[in-house]
């Protein structure tokens, strides 16, 4: 049994009632994972609950058949015997980052366990946790959990998966992608899942609003470096004006990759609350965990991110100034 596994379950062991959250803005990765290890807690036994910070996204509102992803407003919504829960936080491996939940529960808890699939520096965390930066997922993750555990796999959970793998590989196209990866997106889709019907969820369900946010995102876009980086802001003021869906703006990060050449984007970008966030990615070995770990973020090393303390336009220059480096 290697040590993540082993560490699992000796958390498993010791607890018996579970919150289970992912991070905020929350997605299909994230969703996937709590729909799919819900299921498999009350499989072995388990009393759990979903909390999160944010709510579900439209794109993946489909996953959440039994009503089961709850957004966390307040303290009256937490069962009577709090104290006597631990939480599972998947597809983070930053308590502070499942969001607004982390101030309500955060000194209730009897404990906390990461599952996780991004990069982190601290040798610590990863010993005793379960995070696993080469899976192309969470999701992969889970997927392996719920098979060393012998549990049943239902429609739901195999729906839940299959979407997480498919949001998080970008369609099988990521490096991270494997064999592993296809052989558990077989399976599951042996198991009933619709490929045509998860692709149409989250990518022909976006609504105009955000089709229109999309155009004002990518009307921002800088030119730098001979083309080979491509730089985008997403305003609040563009999100209040267009009233499009800020995840769903976020996703137009990818788009400079179907330029030939482009090896590097950038979208600094903040919703009508909150702060501002820098995501970056990128191709080939231009490593952005680093930069990212290195501004107190975090993620893999092709698409990773941080929080930034200065006003938006300080926080776009600096994060422009950054990316550039890889090209000196
Ligand atoms: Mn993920």
């Amino acid at each position: 049994m290697n040590n993540s596994i082993r560490m699992l379950d000796e958390f498993l062991s010791r607890n018996d009632k579970f919150i289970v959250s992912t991070h905020e803005s929350p997605d299909a990765d994230g969703l996937g994972c709590e729909i799919a290890f819900l299921d498999f807690l009350r499989q072995m036994g388990k009393t759990a609950i979903i909390l999160n910070s944010d709510p579900v996204p439209e794109i993946c509102r489909f996953l959440d058949i039994d009503n089961e992803l709850t957004v966390l407003e307040d303290e009256s919504q937490l069962p009577p015997d709090i104290h006597e829960y631990a939480q599972f936080v998947l597809d983070t491996n930053d308590y502070n980052n499942i969001g607004s939940a982390y101030k309500i529960l955060g000194n209730k808890i009897k404990e906390y366990f990461i599952i996780d699939h991004h990069q982190d520096s601290d040798q610590s965390k990863i010993d005793i946790n379960f995070i696993k930066v080469d899976a192309a997922s969470a999701s992969e993750i889970i997927y392996g959990i719920i098979k060393h555990y012998n549990k049943e796999i239902t429609f739901k959970m195999a729906q839940a998966l299959y979407t997480g793998i498919v949001f998080d590989t970008g369609s099988f196209r990521y490096p991270k992608t494997t064999s592993e990866t296809f052989m558990i997106a077989s399976h599951l889709v042996s198991l009933g899942v619709d490929p045509f019907k998860v692709y149409e969820h989250l990518y022909e369900s976006n609504s105009l609003s955000s089709f229109q946010l999309r155009g004002r995102i990518l009307a921002s876009m800088e030119i730098l470096e001979d083309g080979k980086m491509i730089s985008m802001k997403l305003t609040p003021e563009m999100v209040a004006e267009t009233h499009g869906s800020f995840s769903e703006g976020e996703s137009t990060i990818n788009a400079p990759f179907t330029v030939k050449g482009v090896a590097a984007s950038l979208l600094v970008k903040q919703d009508t609350e909150g702060p501002v966030k820098i995501s970056m990615r990128t191709k080939g070995n231009l490593d952005v965990a680093a930069l990212a770990i290195k501004n107190g973020g975090g993620g893999h090393k092709n698409a990773a991110g941080y929080k930034s303390q200065l006003p938006f336009d300080e926080a776009y220059e600096r994060a422009v100034k950054d990316m550039k480096e890889f090209f000196k």
